[in-house]
């Protein structure tokens, strides 16, 4: 069997004093934190766009990283990356993976001969993960590279591409349910808008809504059983995406009554203007959790630079907010992220996951340590006492009128007793817990 990654050997865990570029420092998956193993907490998935595709190619310059091994023929290179993508996976010790209909495989003329070719690196990637007993975490549909999408997929303008859509994710979820996903995400790549000038944003929210009850009904009828999530993101590559951030889109899957999950991305957060951690607390205060997409966004930037998450302040906020949503069920933390551009070599694309994962483990660690020392829930719990007794009591009770408010608030003339936020000190429980 080729090896396509010869200088890359198998990453093992070595602990914090290993100086190994090519071994886990705080990712040891066998080790239960929080009454699990690391592995079962943190379900590690690499995406197939960015792991075995990203080039390195950006909007002013050339790819710069080879992933090629000498195939120029786009079938032969789409079965070369099944093989480097499944060593990579191997290698790593990442278990789960995620894709689009066209990272695996390249469109063909019309939507029949993309069909066939995807069915034959299907093939493939079924065969490579029955030997590797990797799995899908889930599938998804490419619909806003190709030019027939520039008005976007549900909601575009044209019927036409509406059909072409549907019938892409009609194929992606048959592959989803072949490959026994535990998942099926959509991301609204161009379903927004460019200017409210030419839009009829109704319409176009009630195909959006179209959208999803054909292609999740159709899942559920060919045995789909996995979870279905939205993606949110605010923008890019339009100026305003519909699936803004996590209300927005459990505003939008309550109003038309869908049974769907959130797959949350860190930079996408961030393009909001909200923290990763708030985005997670939406969804887990809504019951809409889902699974992860583990990256950050350089917010010097200010655009989705799908980088390997590296800031263990950060990582450490969102693995707090999953361990409190009872942890990952479908979902899973999915690399949607890319070494940089200028990190071109091979090995580059190992250094970067080991990073990232370490960073997630460290935020597992740190998470646990958080709850075990149970100071900030003390807190928060404390904050509200006033709701335990008294007027407090009967304003959660629901039997409060506004009449026995109005006497109360004169009674008490004034609100003069109030407690500290003390933002401050449990700022300084996180860094005690964090370097203590
Ligand atoms: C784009 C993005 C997508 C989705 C899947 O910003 O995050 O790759 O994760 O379509
Ligand atoms: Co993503």
């Amino acid at each position: 069997m080729q090896e396509y990654y010869p200088n890359v050997p198998q990453v093992k865990f070595e602990g914090p004093k290993s100086d190994n570029p090519l071994a886990f420092k705080f990712y040891n998956p066998d080790e239960i934190v929080a009454g699990k193993k690391m592995k079962d907490h943190l379900k590690f998935s690499a995406a197939y766009w960015h792991t075995i595709c990203a080039s390195g190619a950006d909007m002013f310059g050339l790819p710069t990283a080879d992933k090629t091994w000498g195939k120029s023929d786009p079938m032969a290179l789409a079965e070369a990356k099944v093989g480097a993508f499944f060593e990579i996976l191997e290698k790593l010790q990442l278990e789960f993976f995620a894709f689009h209909d066209r990272d695996i495989a390249p469109e063909g003329a019309n939507l029949a001969e993309s069909n066939r070719r995807l069915d034959k690196i299907v093939d493939l990637i079924e065969a490579a993960m029955k030997k590797s007993g990797k799995k899908l975490l889930w599938g998804t549909a490419n619909l806003f590279s190709n030019p027939r999408y520039m008005h976007g997929a549900g909601t575009s303008c044209n019927p036409d591409a509406f059909a072409f859509a549907a019938a892409q994710v009609k194929k992606a979820l048959e592959i989803t349910v072949r490959l026994n996903g535990s998942g099926y995400t959509f991301w609204g790549g161009r379903e927004g808008y460019e200017t409210l000038l030419n839009t009829n944003m109704g319409l176009e929210l009630d195909n959006m809504a179209r959208f999803l009850r054909l292609t999740t009904e159709y899942g559920r009828s060919i045995g789909f059983k996995g979870a279905y999530y939205i993606e949110p993101k605010p923008k890019e590559p339009t100026k305003h995406q519909y699936d803004f951030d996590a209300a927005t889109v459990i505003g939008f899957l309550r109003k038309y009554g869908f049974d769907m999950k959130l797959n949350l991305e860190a930079n996408h957060g961030t393009l909001a203007g909200h923290t990763f951690q708030h985005e997670l607390r939406v969804a887990r205060t809504e019951g809409f959790f889902g699974s992860v997409d583990a990256n950050i966004g350089d917010l010097l930037l200010g655009w989705d630079t799908d980088q390997f998450p590296n800031d263990v302040y950060d990582t450490s906020l969102a693995m707090y907010e999953i361990l409190k949503a009872g942890g990952f069920t479908t979902g899973g933390l999915n690399f949607d992220a890319k070494a940089r551009r200028a990190s071109y070599q091979p090995e580059d694309v190992f250094i970067s996951h080991v990073m990232g994962m370490d960073a997630m483990a460290l935020g597992l660690r740190i998470a646990d340590k958080l709850i075990q020392d149970g100071r900030l829930d003390k807190f928060v719990e404390e904050r509200y006492a006033g709701y335990r007794s008294g007027i407090g009591k009967k304003i959660l009770s629901g039997s409060v009128t506004i009449e026995e408010l109005e006497k109360y608030a004169i009674e008490l003339g004034d609100v003069t007793t109030n407690t500290s936020g003390r933002q401050e000190y449990l700022e300084g429980i996180l860094n005690q817990i964090m370097f203590g």
